[in-house]
């Protein structure tokens, strides 16, 4: 506790390296909440059922978005939007081909729990090391961000016999991306007073619990949720 005091104190948000670090790490945060917006809308054609659940999540990313432009303009930081648009090609590309081949379960695990679980723990390890407007915004969203894996975690509970093998594939194809998208967004990460071992803790326990949720086995949960982590 001392120590997190003691480091908080320390962060000058107005430093050059903490603005670099940032126009990164906001551009990731911005770009993640529009393709989620987007990703929404996608999921609400594939599932007619849910559409207005959907729509109304879409319409939360796309507020989560302006917030953390807020945040960005608040620093007098400009966001580097190519460095997240490469950032987020490959969860990107794996989402729009199982779109475009109507694999409901595999988008649901590529936006509502492995994304969800990845902007979760990236909030939570944020707030207490934030200047005090991005924490303010960062608590509200992040709170939403448990309303969107609670979507996918009863949906696909609802769901989960005929889902399961898909969920396994989904699983191998897209967990090593976000191991790979972590080490890429440390050294920016860590300029902020965000610790790796700290995100990948955060993001397996939130994934963990998800996948819990959903219906996997203790030992099921082991092998999915740690999937590509060692090299
Ligand atoms: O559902 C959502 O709102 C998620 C799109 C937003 C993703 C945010 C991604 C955060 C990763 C930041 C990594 C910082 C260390
Ligand atoms: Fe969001
Ligand atoms: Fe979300
Ligand atoms: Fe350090």
């Amino acid at each position: 506790m001392q120590q997190l005091v003691e480091q908080i104190e320390k962060i000058d948000f107005q430093s050059e390296k903490y603005k670099d670090a940032y126009s990164r790490i906001n551009a990731i945060v911005i770009e993640g909440e529009q393709e989620a917006h987007d990703n929404y809308i996608q999921l609400a054609e594939l599932l007619p059922e849910s559409k207005e659940d959907l729509i109304r999540l879409s319409k939360m990313e796309n507020r989560h978005k302006k917030g953390f432009e807020a945040c960005g303009r608040n620093l007098q930081v400009t966001p580097d939007m190519q460095f997240a648009q490469e950032f987020f090609s490959g969860l990107h590309q794996n989402f729009q081909t199982a779109a475009a081949e109507g694999k409901v379960v595999t988008c649901l695990l590529i936006q509502a729990l492995i994304i969800e679980c990845f902007a979760i723990a990236a909030y939570n390890i944020y707030i207490p090391v934030a200047d005090d407007f991005a924490r303010k915004i960062t608590e509200g969203v992040v709170k939403e961000e448990y309303s969107h894996l609670n979507f996918g975690e009863v949906w696909l509970k609802a769901h989960f016999t005929e889902s399961k093998a898909e969920l396994e594939t989904a699983n191998r194809q897209n967990l090593p991306l976000v191991w790979k998208m972590l080490n890429q967004v440390a050294d920016d990460a860590h300029v902020l007073a965000m610790e790796k071992e700290a995100l990948v803790e955060d993001f397996m326990i939130q994934y963990g619990e998800a996948l819990s949720n959903i219906g996997f086995t203790t030992r099921d949960i082991m092998r999915l949720s740690a999937y590509g982590l060692m090299p």
